[in-house]
C-alpha cells in the first residue's frame, strides 16, 4: 500500500497568509506513525506551505498511491478540495482530518464527492492507522474510532478512544517522535531561510540552523470558558513526560540541524509544573535549544519568566487581542485587561523574551474608538520594544467557538450581548445566518463569514478592520519589525 500525505496551502480566495516559517506536524506525525507500526507500507508526506500545488498533482500522477490523506484547515480548504480531486482522478481513496475537516465533516460529505473519509480525532495517528487496515479489509468500519463516514441512512460518525489509555500527564507518549526526514531537505531549507529573512533581528546575530515545530502537549486553563473565537476542538490538558519531550528536542536536533523549537502546545503558562519538570530533566546536550511558545498574560509571573528562561524560550505567542478593556473582557473573559497586557510584555522584555503578539480586530461591539485603541497598543508595543512581530486579523467565527454558535444560534448571541453589554448592529442579519451557513462547507471562502460577523456585531465595517491591520502592520514594518502572519494578502 502506498500512502501520501499534504497539507495544504492557504487558498489565493482568503485575505489570510502565513509567512511559512514554521513546519506542519500533522502529517509529519501522522506518516511517522505510519512508518513505524506500518513498515510494509510505503508512507510520503508533504507541506504545501512550502511545495508547490503542481508539485502535489504531479507526485499523485506518478506515484499513483492508494490513499491521499490532506490537512484541512479553513483558509486551506479549496487547495484541499482541487487536491482531492487530483487524487480521485488518480484512483486513490482520499481521507481528509484536521480542524476545519473535523468541524465540517457532515456538510462536507453531504456536499463533497471527492472526499471518501474524515478522521474527526484531534490526535490523528492511531485512527489513521485504523483507517489503513479498514482499507484492506483487516477491521470493520465500525472499529475505526473518530472516523465519518457516508452509509445508506446518512453520514455516521463513529466516536471511540483516539490514543491508547493513559494518565493525562503522560498521554502524549504514546505519540511517535517526528521522523524528520520523511519531509524532503528542501522544506527544511526554506522554513529556515522564510524564517531568518523575518526574524534574524529577535536573534541579535545567533545563527539560526534551523526550525522545527514539536508538539508534546495540548489544552489551556481556559477550558471550561474559552474565548469567544477560540475553535480548538479539546482543550483539555494532555501532556508528555520530560523523558518524551526531550527525546523530540533531540531528534528535531540531530534530524534537521534545528535550533529553534515552536511548541504548539495551545497554553504553555497554563502549565508550570509541568515546565519545571522539563527544567530539571534537560539533557545538556539540549542546551543550544531555543523555544517559542503560547502564553498568556493572566498567567505570566516573575516565577514563570524564569522558568521559561531555564527551558531556553527565546520567544512567546501573547493573544493581546484588543486595545480597549471593554473589548478584551468580552473576547477573552472579565479578569483579562489592557495594563496586564503591557505589564506581562514589560516583564518578558526585560528577561529578552520577545514577544509575537496578535489582535483579533472586529470583537463584538467594535467601534473607531475601540479599533483606535488597539492600534494605539500596537504602537505601544512596537515603541517598547516588546515584540519580535506583530498581527492583526479580522475575527473569524469559527463554527465550533462561541462566536460561531452565535451565528448558529441567534437567541444565544442576543441572551450574551445582554450580558455582556453591547447591542447588535443587524439583527435581520443575524437571523439569516443558520439558513445561509448551517449545511454550507466553505463559509471561509473570500473570507465572506468574517465580513458577515463585522456586519451583525460591530460598528465599523469589514475595510475598517483591515485598514486598521495595515496601519499595525505598516508601523511594526517601519520601525523594523517583522508583521506577522495575518491578513498579508491584501495588504
Ligand atoms: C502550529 C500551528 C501552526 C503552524 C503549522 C501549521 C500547520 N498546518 O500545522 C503555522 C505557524 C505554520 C500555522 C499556520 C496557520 N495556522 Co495554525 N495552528 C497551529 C496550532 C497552534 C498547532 C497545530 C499543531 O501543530 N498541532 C500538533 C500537530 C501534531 O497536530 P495537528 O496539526 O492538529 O494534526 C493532528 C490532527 O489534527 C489530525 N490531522 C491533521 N491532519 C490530518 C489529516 C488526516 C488525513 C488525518 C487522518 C488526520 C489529520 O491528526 C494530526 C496528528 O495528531 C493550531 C492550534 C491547535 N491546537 O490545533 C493552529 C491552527 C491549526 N491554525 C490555524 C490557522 C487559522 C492558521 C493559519 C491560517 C494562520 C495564518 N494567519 O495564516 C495558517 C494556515 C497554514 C496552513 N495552511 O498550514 C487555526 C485553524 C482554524 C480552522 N478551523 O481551520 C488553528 C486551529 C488555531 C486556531 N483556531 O486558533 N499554524
Amino acid at each position: 500500500m502506498r500512502v501520501y500525505l499534504v497539507n495544504a496551502a492557504n487558498d489565493d480566495t482568503s485575505a489570510t497568509a502565513n509567512d511559512k516559517t514554521f513546519p506542519a506536524a500533522g502529517v509529519l506525525s501522522l506518516a511517522s506513525a505510519v512508518k513505524l507500526y506500518r513498515p510494509d507500507v510505503e508512507v510520503y508526506a508533504r507541506d504545501g506551505q512550502v511545495y508547490a500545488l503542481e508539485n502535489i498533482f504531479a507526485d499523485i500522477k506518478c506515484l499513483k498511491p492508494d490513499v491521499v490523506g490532506i490537512s484541512v484547515l479553513g483558509t486551506s480548504y479549496q487547495n484541499s478540495l482541487k487536491i482531492a480531486e487530483a487524487a480521485k482522478n488518480s484512483g486513490a481513496t482520499t481521507v481528509f482530518g484536521n480542524d476545519h475537516a473535523a468541524i465540517m465533516a457532515k456538510n462536507i460529505l453531504n456536499s463533497r464527492d471527492v472526499v471518501d473519509y474524515i478522521c474527526i480525532a484531534d490526535a490523528g495517528e492511531y485512527p489513521f492507522l485504523e483507517i489503513l487496515e479498514f482499507l484492506e479489509g483487516r477491521r470493520k468500519i465500525s472499529e475505526v474510532s473518530k472516523l465519518a463516514y457516508r452509509t445508506n441512512q446518512g453520514i455516521t460518525m463513529n466516536h471511540g478512544p483516539e490514543m491508547p489509555l493513559a494518565p493525562n500527564s503522560t498521554i502524549l507518549d504514546s505519540i511517535p517522535t517526528l521522523d524528520r526526514t520523511l519531509y524532503p531537505q528542501s522544506h527544511w531549507n526554506e522554513y529556515r531561510d522564510n524564517y531568518w529573512q523575518r526574524y534574524a533581528k529577535t536573534h541579535h546575530g545567533e545563527n539560526v540552523k534551523g526550525v522545527d515545530t514539536i508538539n508534546r502537549a495540548r489544552g489551556c486553563s481556559r477550558f471550561k470558558d474559552a474565548c469567544l473565537f477560540c475553535g480548538i476542538a479539546d482543550l483539555s490538558m494532555r501532556l508528555s513526560s520530560p523523558e518524551m519531550f526531550w527525546r523530540e528536542v533531540l531528534t528535531g536536533m540531530q534530524q534537521t540541524n534545528a535550533n529553534i523549537f515552536y511548541e504548539a502546545f495551545d497554553s504553555m503558562s497554563s502549565a508550570p509544573g509541568w515546565i519545571r519538570r522539563l527544567v530539571v530533566a534537560k539533557p545538556k546536550n539540549a542546551e543550544n535549544a531555543r523555544f517559542f511558545v503560547y502564553t498568556q498574560a493572566l498567567e505570566t509571573t516573575r516565577n514563570l519568566v524564569e522558568l521559561y528562561k531555564d527551558l531556553g524560550v527565546y520567544r512567546v505567542n501573547m493573544g493581546y487581542e484588543s486595545g480597549d478593556d471593554n473589548m478584551l473582557k468580552r473576547l477573552k473573559g472579565p479578569k483579562d485587561s489592557v495594563q496586564q497586557n503591557k505589564n506581562a510584555s514589560l516583564m518578558y522584555r526585560d528577561s529578552d523574551i520577545r514577544i509575537y503578539g496578535s489582535l483579533v480586530l472586529g470583537g463584538p461591539g467594535e467601534t473607531h474608538k475601540t479599533l483606535q485603541r488597539s492600534v494605539d497598543f500596537a504602537r505601544w508595543a512596537v515603541d517598547n520594544d516588546v515584540i519580535a512581530a506583530i498581527e492583526a486579523q479580522p475575527l473569524f467565527p469559527e463554527m465550533n467557538a462561541r462566536a460561531g454558535k452565535w451565528l448558529m444560534n441567534p437567541d444565544l448571541a442576543i441572551s450574551d450581548s445582554e450580558k455582556m453589554g453591547f447591542s447588535i448592529r443587524d439583527r435581520n442579519l443575524l437571523f439569516q445566518m443558520p439558513s445561509k451557513y448551517r449545511s454550507r462547507d466553505d463559509q471561509w471562502f473570500g473570507d465572506e463569514i468574517a465580513k458577515d460577523w463585522t456586519e451583525i456585531f460591530c460598528n465599523v465595517s469589514y475595510d475598517d478592520l483591515l485598514n486598521a491591520a495595515r496601519e499595525i502592520r505598516s508601523y511594526a514594518a517601519k520601525h523594523g519589525y517583522a508583521e506577522g502572519s495575518g491578513v498579508s494578502k491584501e495588504l
